[in-house]
């Protein structure tokens, strides 16, 4: 597997001039060594990689990385960095962009003899298609995430807090097996359901409030992202027109998505639903995202998303509507596209639960 991803690297750096590559970031690191820990370096060459970490890492790495020479550094990095370039034969490194702070480039840069050239997206380009064992760890995330929704329609009543609901769906979460949270959770209800992000706070949740959940976890490494709207007792009229509109934009949505399609494509199904409703100004944000090892990667499914779908992306559909000072409706499930067409990941019910 490492083998694989390390040949296709090689591949993307041959095509772009360069005999080497320096990943520092923490996802494109570990995807390319299999390493779990931070701060540490790869140097991948044309025919030799070397990982390179310090003594808190040195027997982690051991029995984590393959297909790598593993080095422990003591002194100054950019020294060791230097030396391993030069014993490599490195002439221009390729260093991720995006990531590499400005302060390390200088230091690099001064210390370095090779040409260093910055790149963006080298190894999340390859990021983009998952493989068997990636698509296996996300479904796990996902159904780590169905199963602490399940705990929460349990938990959750008119008088606890948001953030009460927030801290016990991450128990569950971590519970049933999540390493993290893929970000802080979203719990935002009644008025503030209209705050597409909004943190959990102290106000408590009331009758006939809608409250949106937000949430995912991480297992081995790679992130889940589901979103689901409940409503505390009566629903309006309105509040349950907004909701069936995002359902109804989110099921179409999903039965469009296939390979060949770009993301503009798939976004614009949901968002005629839902500008044909009336609703379009209050649709602010795209319908989606690639979901990996960062919750949010490409493809981006948006009305700026260009990329075209593969099998084995694994994205998110979830439109959503917010009326300022009223409330706010999304429904999101996390999405793998097949060869035929697409497979869902979230496995929660999509109509609208009423506690
Ligand atoms: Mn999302």
């Amino acid at each position: 597997m490492y083998k694989n991803r390390i040949d296709n690297l090689r591949k993307s750096m041959k095509s772009k001039g360069i005999d080497g590559i320096l990943l520092i970031g923490d996802h494109n690191r570990n995807y390319i060594s299999g390493f779990t820990g931070d701060e540490s370096y790869a140097i991948i060459g044309l025919e030799k990689s070397v990982f390179i970490t310090d003594s808190r890492y040195t027997q982690q790495a051991k029995e984590e990385v393959e297909e790598m020479e593993i080095r422990e550094y003591k002194g100054k990095i950019e020294n060791f960095l230097r030396d391993t370039i030069e014993e490599l034969n490195i002439k221009k490194i390729g260093f991720e962009e995006n990531i590499i702070t400005y302060k390390n480039y200088v230091t690099y840069k001064e210390n370095f003899t090779c040409e260093m050239i910055p790149l963006e997206g080298i190894v999340e380009e390859l990021r983009v298609i998952k493989d068997k064992n990636e698509i296996e760890c996300i479904k796990k995330a996902a159904s780590i995430a169905d199963k602490a929704f399940e705990k929460i329609l349990q938990f959750i009543r008119p008088g606890t807090s948001e953030k009460e609901v927030a801290v016990e769906l991450e128990y569950w979460l971590k519970r049933y097996g999540g390493s993290a949270l893929s970000f802080p959770s979203i719990v935002a209800s009644g008025e503030r359901s209209a705050l597409p992000h909004g943190q959990p706070t102290d106000k408590v949740i009331r009758m006939n409030d809608f409250v949106t959940l937000d949430f995912g976890c991480v297992y081995q490494g790679y992130c889940s992202d589901m979103t689901r709207t409940l409503v505390m007792g009566n629903a309006s009229e309105k509040m349950l027109h907004v909701y069936n509109t995002v359902l109804k934009a989110q099921e179409e949505a999903l039965k469009s998505i296939k390979p060949g399609l770009t993301g503009t494509d798939i976004d614009k199904v949901a968002r005629d639903i839902i500008t044909s409703e009336g609703y379009g100004k209050y649709f602010g944000h795209g319908l989606g995202h690639g979901v990996g090892r960062e919750v949010h990667e490409n493809p981006r499914i948006s009305p700026a998303g260009s990329n075209v779908l593969k099998p084995g992306m694994v994205i998110t559909d979830e439109p959503g509507i917010y009326i300022p000072n009223e409330f706010g409706v999304r429904i999101e499930d996390l999405v793998l596209v097949t060869e035929e067409g697409y497979e869902v990941l979230s496995k929660s019910p999509k109509n609208l639960i009423i506690i």
